[in-house]
């Protein structure tokens, strides 16, 4: 038996603080996937991002002809050839170019009509491994919906000819329905499933081994962190309760790492890869606190944060991301960013982010102006989430949360009502995103009441006691 090592979405060389080298992390990265002495490393899309450099501007011709060296050392050092596919987030003259220079580096598109056909060139054909015959899917984001249909169609024609191999698709589009022209139906999935052994899909940036149910259909996460989300890389979260630091245990939703497959029986293990500056969530009430309490507690917090992460594997900074909850009585958002501000500008090595700025290498926490009517207007801000409602539901699915829109309209209300503030991307497109994180983050409690009294189905009452909960505290 052998090993391929999968990786995916590594974005070269985006990273989301000016001080998070990205290369260094690469070669780190690059060195804990040799320990298991793969065969073949396959990039699963997006190895680069054409877009932006860790200075948060557009990556130059120059610079991007600088990163190329030790790009290409770093494959080259492995002895071991790779393979890619095409991400959206990169061109693929990009791929031909670093194909010209590491001689270990291929670049592949598999074509569906042509697997067979003699004359078709060593791109165009399927990689066989060990028996394994891995199909490049030539399908890009950019395209419609339709053809996307269509091609898949066709790859899993070509599968079925050839189904006494072992088969394995490689993708990198939107697999997860997030509206009517995102993502695949639940048919394609199950065609793929049926015609290929394995479906590997990067680009979703998160860690699904059953798509739709199906176990031979998996996302494979980021390999390496590129942008900050609530969930994406996180290795911990933590809670301020009662004056003390409490965690809330790992969340793993979205953990950076790569898969390991064995080609005899096709079996996948999931490594997961730590970054140097990780990520963590910290829920905080500001309910009843003046801004004294506020800086007081969270300089005990980076504090105690500091010391319990900072040294311990590679870790060498901390990012930390507030997520604020509670009534902020007469207290303004940009008093609170302020402090967070000063706190972070003052301990080496934290940085406590604004969520709104999930990519950090513009500076962060930029300070609203105090009468910008985008944040303080809350009344237009709920209006806006009643409309996207629709989309919460879609968001919190994802989540394996099932609510219908009315359900989820409720509960907007509710927060307006217990005036759970959403001083974060509330101005924001992604309000979405939050108000669904907020329903998230009430779910312990929503358990804890569910397992007390399961013979309440009424979940609007389950909600309300949930809330009534969460005010106490
Ligand atoms: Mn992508």
């Amino acid at each position: 038996m052998s090993n391929i090592a999968i990786i995916a979405d590594t974005h070269l060389i985006h990273a989301y603080h000016p001080d998070y080298n990205k290369i260094d992390e690469f070669s780190r990265f690059i060195t804990e996937i040799l320990k298991h002495q793969p065969v073949a490393i396959l990039v699963l899309g997006d190895f680069f991002d054409k877009k932006f450099t860790n200075k948060g501007h557009p990556i130059s011709h120059v610079e991007g002809s600088k990163q190329q060296i030790p790009i290409t050392e770093i494959i080259e050092s492995t002895n071991i050839p790779w393979y890619a596919l095409l991400g959206n987030h990169e061109d693929e003259a990009i791929l031909h170019l670093i194909s010209k220079t590491a001689k270990n580096f291929h670049f592949l598109m598999t074509n569906p009509k042509r697997y067979a056909d003699p004359a078709a060139s060593k791109f165009e054909k399927p990689l066989i491994i060990d028996g394994v015959r891995f199909w490049f899917g030539n399908i890009q984001e950019k395209e419609n919906h339709r053809t996307k249909e269509l091609k898949i169609k066709e790859y899993c024609q070509a599968a079925a000819k050839v189904a006494k191999d072992k088969n394995i698709m490689l993708l990198h589009i939107d697999m997860v329905r997030r509206g009517e022209d995102v993502g695949i139906s639940k048919e394609l999935v199950e065609l793929l499933s049926k015609n290929f052994n394995l479906v590997l899909n990067g680009h979703e940036h998160t860690y699904i081994t059953k798509v739709d149910g199906f176990n031979n259909v998996i996302l494979v996460p980021a390999s390496m962190p590129t942008w900050i989300g609530i969930r994406e890389g996180l290795i911990e979260k933590y809670e301020y309760i009662d004056r003390k630091l409490k965690k809330k245990g790992a969340n793993l939703q979205e953990p950076h790492g790569y898969l390991l497959l064995d080609t005899d029986t096709l079996k996948i293990g999931f490594i997961p890869f730590l970054s140097t500056m990780p990520a963590v969530s910290l829920l905080y009430d500001v309910t009843d606190k003046d801004l004294v309490i506020i800086e007081n507690e969270w300089r005990k917090i980076v504090e105690n944060l500091k010391q319990q992460i900072i040294g311990k594997q590679n870790i060498k900074s901390l990012i930390i991301i507030p997520i604020l909850t509670g009534n902020l009585g007469s207290l303004l958002p940009f008093e609170i960013n302020n402090i967070l501000e000063v706190i972070s500008n003052e301990v080496p090595d934290v940085q406590i982010v604004d969520i709104r700025k999930k990519d950090l290498t513009t500076p962060s926490l930029d300070i609203e102006a105090p009468d910008g009517t985008e944040i303080l207007n809350l009344d237009g801000v709920f209006a806006r989430t009643l409309e996207q409602a629709e989309d919460i539901v879609k968001r919190l699915d994802q989540m394996k949360i099932f609510l219908l829109s009315d359900q989820v309209k409720k509960i907007i209300n509710k927060m307006r009502k217990e005036d759970h503030n959403f001083f974060f991307e509330k101005g924001a497109k992604n309000i979405k995103v939050y108000a669904a994180d907020i329903i998230n983050i009430l779910l312990p409690e929503f358990n804890e009441i569910l397992k007390k009294d399961w013979k309440n189905t009424d979940i609007i009452s389950i909600i309300d006691s949930s809330f009534e909960k969460e005010v106490r505290k």
